[in-house]
């Protein structure tokens, strides 16, 4: 498929995606997310992946669904582009490769909840942070009600959905929303370089970890220790890559994965 929103390039086995919509803030429409739905099953065809890095160009990352998309659907139509955005943010999680949301700019409602749908976030000191959907009437409907409370806890989820509060990346920091804030000309060196270290490690333990920690968040301990327990098994034995990366440790050479 031709991409009119998207732009897409690979360099160094890392997938950098660009929305580049910028005379609407990023504004997700439906567009947006046929693109990336196709964009994502492309790289999941891609062995050699060994990261993803999603951006916005100009002063956004995304400053939310498109409102002049919103505005006239019905029930189900609304219900049907909720659906349709969560099963995009939630196709991030199944990859096996690690998903790093680069902020640049507001990321407000469907932006954040798309930023919330990637593994970790590096935001830039020019970043901004909200969920103002009550302010329009709405709720978040990109997984944002349920992601925003397990990614920063109860209070501050309610304090930042009932407020609609738009705050900077500092705040971001703190309540752990962002992971990293770096200087607006350092941000994608910044990603780069993280998902660079990323892709020195072996890509069957970084799948694993992935794997374990998400769908280890829907399990009870007990049941989560036991995915665990059989996940750390499976990279043992002759030709695994726990095997390489403990004997290349012993023998003082970088393993080969
Ligand atoms: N949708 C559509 N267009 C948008 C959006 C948006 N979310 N945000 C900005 N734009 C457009 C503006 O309309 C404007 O277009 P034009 O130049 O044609 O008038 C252009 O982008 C530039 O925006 P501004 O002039 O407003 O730029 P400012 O720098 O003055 O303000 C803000 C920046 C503060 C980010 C402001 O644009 C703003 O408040 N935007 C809306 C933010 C918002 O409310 N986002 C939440 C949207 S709702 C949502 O995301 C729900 C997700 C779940 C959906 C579930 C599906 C059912």
């Amino acid at each position: 498929m031709e991409y009119k929103i998207l732009k897409t390039e690979i360099k160094d086995n890392i997938a950098f995606v660009t929305i580049n919509r910028p005379e609407a803030l990023n504004a997700l429409n439906t567009r947006f997310f046929n693109e990336m739905d196709d964009f994502v099953a492309k790289v999941s065809q891609m062995p050699a992946l060994r990261a993803m890095i999603i951006t916005g160009e100009g002063k956004a990352f995304v400053a939310g669904a498109d409102i002049a998309e919103m505005v006239n659907k019905n029930r189900e139509e609304g219900t049907a582009f909720s659906r349709l955005g969560q099963n995009t943010f939630s196709s991030f999680g199944k990859l096996d490769i690690p998903v790093i949301a680069a902020i640049n700019g507001f990321a407000l409602g469907g932006g954040l909840e798309l930023a919330m749908g990637c593994d970790f976030r590096i935001a830039s000191t020019k970043a901004k942070f909200g969920q103002p959907e009550v302010s329009l009437g709405l709720i978040p409907g990109y997984a944002g009600t349920q992601r925003l409370s397990r990614l920063v806890g109860m209070g501050d989820a309610l304090y930042l959905l009932m407020t609609a509060e738009m705050i900077g990346a500092e705040d971001a920091l703190r309540i752990g929303l962002v992971q990293k804030v770096v200087e607006p000309e350092a941000l994608m060196e910044t990603a780069t370089k993280v998902a660079g270290i990323i892709a020195a490690k072996g890509p069957q333990a970084i799948k694993k970890v992935k794997q374990v920690v998400r769908q280890g968040y829907e399990l009870s301990l007990i049941e989560g220790e036991k995915l665990e327990a059989e996940q750390f098994g499976s990279l043992f034995g002759e030709g695994s890559e726990g095997r390489e990366g403990m004997k290349a440790f012993l023998e003082k050479r970088k393993p080969e994965w």
